[in-house]
């Protein structure tokens, strides 16, 4: 007990070793809290490791959760229903606990050891893995799941390892091993939080996997829009451009998901999954744009949504005569306020549950979101929605609203050249022009290209099956071999022309002519 680096340290000269100074950091009984927290820490690093590498590779259970469970198979049945009996359902996680404890207990002891060399913390260490190794694959079979166990191990002899150090060390280095263990015992908490959260969107993909829609359809592209456009039609959901402020996004169970509608409202009212799925469905085609996207840009996406007509919903409810917006909620805390008339009016306003024929992906919301035609994202399109509360502009903020941008953020006439890309060489001859260009809920008239600084020249337009959605156009212009400088500009079905004036996307939205410039040969 005497003869390691630590505790010669502990007495040093002029005080005697033993005598009541307890609270000297350097007495004995100090130095053997040391190596038992610098167990407790390695132990914990190592389980946390273990489990983090279980979430990841898929396996069913983590060591501890499996060593529970075959615990639990290998009681005496009638103890086994006597702790069910006790503990209800409750039973596992509290079995799961109880073996967490007599484990950080046994490396707390190993720690100890460690003092007089690794032999003992490290058959230790394997016993304690042999034990898990034993329980995961009884419970799985096959080696994968070893991984974890072996990720585990190497984790406790690593972490003890390098608190160990500061520990030999004569004079013990206190700060090196509090802030070894602090490090280590933070990583251990990310670990085991990234467990979770991999564990948690697992799950939710499953649910979402089984989830049925009723009612919702696989969208047709409609005949009229342009199948060869150099950017389809339809965006699917794994291209769809993707803004929010969650660090992972949330992964919510649709069983236990609700919706709480209430303010200024008569009848406030809380919504389950199937209370939505039990009210008529509509579908559409919108277009969906960030007020970040600069001139050109691609934060834009049109999909095939379906969902619940918010303006039915609301109708029912009552909404008082003195409400002007709505705040939105999302289940990460994000909010954004949107003026109360774009959800009331006759635009198709939705609680979207679908995407493309699909449930929303976890990343674009699920289970519900908010789809507004004709209103940036950062106003209407809510994902993870949780809480809609009916109000007014003057007594309620929106997440980004109150971060400098404009409170009301509807979508400027905008287009964009698609082909040829700036700096792109391209055959002399016909060059091919197209592109995009979206107003939502105002609707594209028409789009004008302009070559070289010369006249505006009318583009042809392909289908715009609604104003809400974006229209795809094109041009054949010939051109000599050098270089050229197109722009373009469209113009909305109220008779708007799109300005050149170019402007920042702060506060409300990018202005500005699309151009491009390349070489033909
Ligand atoms: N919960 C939540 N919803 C959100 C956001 C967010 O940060 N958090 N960003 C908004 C913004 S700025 C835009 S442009 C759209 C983007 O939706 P998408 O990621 O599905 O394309 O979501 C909106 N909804
Ligand atoms: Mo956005």
């Amino acid at each position: 007990m005497t003869s390691s680096a630590a505790d010669r340290s502990a007495a040093p000269a002029g005080q005697p070793a033993g005598s009541d100074a307890p609270q000297d950091p350097r007495s004995p009984g100090d130095a053997r809290a040391a190596w038992t927290g610098a167990g407790i820490v390695a132990g914990l690093f190592g389980v946390a490791l273990s489990w983090c590498a279980a979430a990841m590779l898929q396996v069913a259970d983590n060591p501890v959760a499996a060593v529970a469970e075959q615990t639990v198979r290998l009681l005496p049945g009638p103890v086994a229903e006597f702790g069910i009996d006790l503990l209800g359902t409750a039973d596992k996680p509290v079995f799961v606990v109880l073996i967490l404890l007599v484990l950080v207990a046994l490396c707390g002891w190993l720690g100890r050891l460690r003092r007089h060399g690794w032999i003992g913390p490290l058959t230790g260490f394997v016993v304690l893995a042999a034990v898990g190794g034993a329980a995961v694959v009884a419970q799985d079979g096959g080696w994968r799941p070893l991984v974890p166990v072996g990720a585990g191990l190497l984790g406790w002899i690593g972490a003890l390892e390098v608190l160990s150090d500061p520990l030999r060390r004569t004079p013990v280095r206190r700060r090196g091993f509090l802030v070894a263990a602090g490090v280590l015992a933070v990583g251990a908490a990310a670990l085991a939080v990234s467990g979770r959260l991999i564990t948690g969107r697992r799950q939710v993909e499953e649910a979402r996997r089984l989830l049925h829609l009723d009612g919702v359809t696989v969208p047709e592209v409609p005949t009229g829009v342009d199948p060869s456009a150099p950017v389809p039609w339809l965006t699917p959901a794994e291209e769809f451009y993707r803004i929010d402020t969650a660090f992972s996004p949330p992964a919510i169970d649709p069983d236990a998901w609700r919706l709480r509608v209430h303010g200024l409202v008569d009848r406030p009212v809380e919504l389950s999954l199937a209370d939505l799925m039990a009210r008529e469905l509509t579908e559409a085609w919108v277009t969906l744009s960030c007020v970040s996207n600069s001139v050109g840009g691609d934060l834009v996406g049109n999909a095939w949504w379906s969902g619940v007509r918010i303006a039915t919903l609301l109708a029912e409810l009552g909404v008082r005569p003195d409400a002007d917006a709505v705040l939105q909620t999302s289940e990460d805390g994000w909010t954004c306020l949107t003026p109360l008339g774009a959800l009331t009016d006759e635009r198709n306003a939705l609680l979207a549950v679908a995407m493309n024929g699909e449930p929303l992906s976890i990343e674009h919301g699920f289970p519900v979101r908010m789809v507004v035609p004709g209103l940036y994202g950062y106003v209407s399109a809510t994902k993870w929605l949780v809480e809609l509360e009916v109000t007014r502009f003057s007594d309620a903020e929106g997440y980004w609203t109150s971060r400098g941008w404009s409170a009301h953020g509807p979508v400027k006439l905008t287009s964009r050249i698609d082909v040829p890309a700036s700096g792109e060489t391209v055959p002399a001859g016909e060059v091919h022009l197209a592109g995009t260009a979206w107003q939502q809920h105002t609707g594209v008239e028409g789009v004008e290209v302009q070559v070289d600084g010369g006249g505006w020249q009318p583009a042809d337009l392909a289908l715009e099956p609604t104003v809400d959605s974006w229209v795809q156009w094109r041009l054949a212009v010939d051109l000599e071999p050098g270089e050229h400088r197109v722009a373009v500009r469209a113009i909305s079905r109220t008779g708007d022309v799109q300005t050149g004036v170019e402007r920042d996307v702060v506060p409300d939205g990018a202005t500005g002519w699309h151009t491009v410039t390349f070489q033909v040969e």
